[in-house]
């Protein structure tokens, strides 16, 4: 219900109109799948103030540096949260990123509204990010296919098998499996590993959070996971960027 409110404040601050005729939504967008096919390493890089399993994590470093600071360390792409409620991030995150760095950048956002869609490419991100477990089969296409008629990729966010068999479509690039359980936040690995054998080929698998060392990432490569969604290893740090290039 919050998020609700919070679109339609902004829809009236700013129109569909406007976005539309911003400079940003010109701008030719990067493929983030097609990146994460090509690269051995697959990183997905966070910017992520807090959280509300961990609370503050780091509101010292600022997205400028951050964003250059994953670009130097060779990462594949760059994740923004903008929700402000529960991670402290913003809009203004994501346009501070797009003006430091070449990185593709997902927009990481609780999207229920077509317009934080067309807000995404507007503020310069490549990717948007869809959580299975707040939308209904019905809207997962809808905003898929909105996405991909703006050139956007998708990334597809599951935590069970549930979550997966309804969301499977050809409008998704890729499938994000969360290790994170955001009831309990409980984190294993495991998630990933089970799911992995039901995501079709043809789809990029992406493994999200609680990965923090190399050996995590050897360990799920074998079950076809081409991308890795690191946040708090990261920014739990002084300098994000050389944490990542490590
Ligand atoms: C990053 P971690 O454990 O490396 O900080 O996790 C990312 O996967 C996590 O922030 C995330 C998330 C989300 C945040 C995954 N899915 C959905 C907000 C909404």
């Amino acid at each position: 219900a919050d998020k609700r409110i919070e679109v339609t404040l902004r829809k009236q601050l700013i129109p569909v109109s406007q976005l539309e005729q911003s400079v940003l939504f010109e701008k030719p967008t990067i493929s983030l799948a097609s990146k994460l096919k090509n690269s051995t390493t697959g990183i997905i890089a966070e910017h992520k103030r807090r959280s509300p399993s961990k609370s503050v994590i780091n509101q010292n470093l600022n997205v400028f540096d951050v964003a250059k600071g994953y670009e130097n360390a060779g990462v594949c792409g760059m994740s923004v949260l903008t929700d402000s409620k529960y991670f402290g991030g913003s809009l203004d995150d994501l346009l501070i990123a797009r003006a430091s760095c070449n990185l593709p950048l997902l927009r990481k956002e609780f999207i229920i509204d077509e317009y934080q869609i067309l807000e995404a490419k507007a503020y310069g991100a490549d990717v948007i990010l869809l959580i299975a477990a707040i939308l209904t089969k019905e809207e997962i296409k809808q905003f898929s296919e909105f996405a991909k008629s703006l050139n956007l990729d998708v990334l597809l966010e599951v935590h069970n098998e549930e979550e997966l068999h309804k969301s499977i479509m050809p409008s998704l690039d890729m499938f994000g499996v969360n290790n994170r359980n955001l009831k309990t936040f409980d984190v294993s690995l495991d998630t990933s590993k089970t799911l992995s054998q039901m995501i079709p080929n043809e789809f990029v698998k992406v493994s999200e959070s609680g990965i923090s060392s190399i050996d995590a990432i050897k360990e799920l490569q074998p079950f076809g996971y081409k991308g890795f969604l690191i946040g708090e290893n990261f920014m739990k740090t002084d300098d994000a960027g050389k944490s990542a290039a490590k």
